[in-house]
């Protein structure tokens, strides 16, 4: 470790090594998983490769691809390569719909995720001496205890508050002297905006540094949140398929490198499956190239992002990934044009009259998809009357028609009539007939 670096090996390892590396464990992983896992010998075997058919990097394009389908067929260990004697811990998600996916780990699993969190948290002014308090959801969910590993590795002192109480929050930022604050973006801003209405000043508390993810956020929210409450606003990215947190971090310039040594991103066009070129959108797929316990080969994240090779002033060399546009079944189809949420909370975000709350209903015209966006304004737009509240509903409605292309009725909601977030805000009411 050096002041700047937490692993400074792989962190500004030269790219031809780093894939001399990735090639290496990438080789391992294949045979692992084709020899341990009948899922992946089956999937292989359907397609007509074998693990010793990867000779090069881009020969990972000849293997199949694993869906989230397969995890929840597998439920709960069959894609788990060792004996439930050597897992030492399993996390899972609810998703949605239907059962869990399982996220199982060996010691060895769970001592590099730690690295990888560590890594990320160091990057990010994370020092023994901050206070770090984890609101991420502790349990099941990789957000808690992933980075309570990694702030634990770095030896700063972790308070698991967990998510939710957010006035007891308040009260541990003011008590303890939080520096750092852990928790998902949406929940940042419940913390700010309850911390406003109780008349406390979180721009001027001791907290300067926020580690969020869990959920896309526009560039906008990121700068609010900066703004609103004085927080630099880092961020997390990861998934429980991977290991949860720690795929990826930005570092102080904003770029979120992707931890390469351990996951091995492409993107592909989602609708063909070719690879897209770097610098081009699609969807984000992972091989993650050293896990035991759940080896996962091209994981069809269906995250919507772009890969970019370029230089950055921190000196990593890590690949690095744009922020997440959004997820590809959050998509939405509006007269034609494609839209994600996080489209719709960028063009919110430029009204400093509206809280950062907003929710989007999704309902059926006839044989159309249209969408109904409400938010709430701030409190002196109400107390200015109901001219002012229809006036500003206007106005958004008018920006989005010229950002994004599409005629959207807005409507302002009264004050604190949506749900505020403590976990992965819920953005999408879908009314449509099932
Ligand atoms: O959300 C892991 C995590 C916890 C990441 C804490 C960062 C911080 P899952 O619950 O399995 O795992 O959800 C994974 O969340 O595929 C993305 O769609 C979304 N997601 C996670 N981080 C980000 C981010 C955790 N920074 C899914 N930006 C992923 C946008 C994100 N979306």
């Amino acid at each position: 470790m050096s002041e700047k670096y937490w692993d400074a090996k792989f962190e500004t390892m030269a790219e031809n090594q780093m894939k001399a590396f990735q090639l290496e464990k990438l080789k391992e992983t294949l045979k692992w998983a084709y020899e341990k896992i009948p899922h992946y010998k089956k999937a292989f075997d359907e397609k007509g490769v074998k693990p010793e058919d990867c000779q090069k990097l881009e020969d990972l394009a000849k293997f199949p691809f694993t869906v989230k389908t397969a995890l929840r067929d597998n439920y709960p260990f069959g894609l788990c390569a060792v004996p439930l004697s050597e897992v030492v811990r399993i996390h899972a998600s609810s998703g949605t719909t239907g059962k869990p996916i399982t996220g199982p780990y060996t010691k060895e699993d769970l001592e590099q995720w730690t690295e990888c969190m560590a890594r990320g948290l160091w990057a990010q002014e994370v020092r023994p001496d901050s206070i770090l308090q984890n609101a991420y959801g502790m349990g099941l969910f990789t957000g808690g205890l992933g980075f309570l590993q990694g702030a634990m590795r770095i030896g700063c002192a972790v308070v698991p508050s967990g998510a939710g109480m957010t006035e007891r929050q308040i009260l541990l930022i003011q008590d303890f002297g939080t520096t750092a604050l852990c928790c998902t973006p949406s929940y940042c801003m419940t913390i700010i905006e309850r911390a406003e209405k109780m008349g406390v000043d979180i721009k001027n508390s001791t907290v300067r540094t926020g580690h969020f993810g869990a959920e896309p956020w526009s560039i906008e929210m990121r700068d609010e949140i900066e703004s609103r409450g004085g927080i630099h606003a880092y961020e997390h990215y990861g998934l429980t398929e991977l290991m949860g947190p720690g795929v990826s971090f930005t570092c102080e310039n904003y770029s979120i490198h992707i931890n390469e040594d351990h996951v091995y991103p492409e993107i592909v066009d989602p609708a063909t499956l070719e690879p897209v070129e770097l610098g081009k959108e699609g969807e984000l797929v992972f091989t993650a190239l050293q896990r035991r316990a759940m080896p996962m080969i091209r994981y069809r994240t269906r995250d919507i992002c772009t890969l970019r090779r370029e230089k950055c002033d921190c000196g990593r060399t890590l690949i690095t990934m744009d922020k997440i546009l959004g997820r590809s079944d959050d998509m939405m189809i509006i007269s034609g044009v494609n839209v994600f949420p996080s489209q719709v909370e960028s063009v919110l975000m430029e009204f400093k009259e509206v809280e950062p709350v907003y929710q989007i209903r999704l309902a059926k015209k006839g044989y159309l998809d249209v969408m109904y966006v409400e938010t709430e304004a701030r409190p002196e737009i109400y107390a200015a009357g109901q001219a002012k509240v229809d006036e500003l509903a206007k106005r958004i409605s008018s920006r989005i028609q010229q950002v994004i292309g599409i005629n959207v009725p807005v409507s302002i909601t009264p004050q604190d009539s949506i749900e505020r977030s403590i976990g992965k805000a819920k953005r999408i009411i879908d009314e449509r007939p099932k």
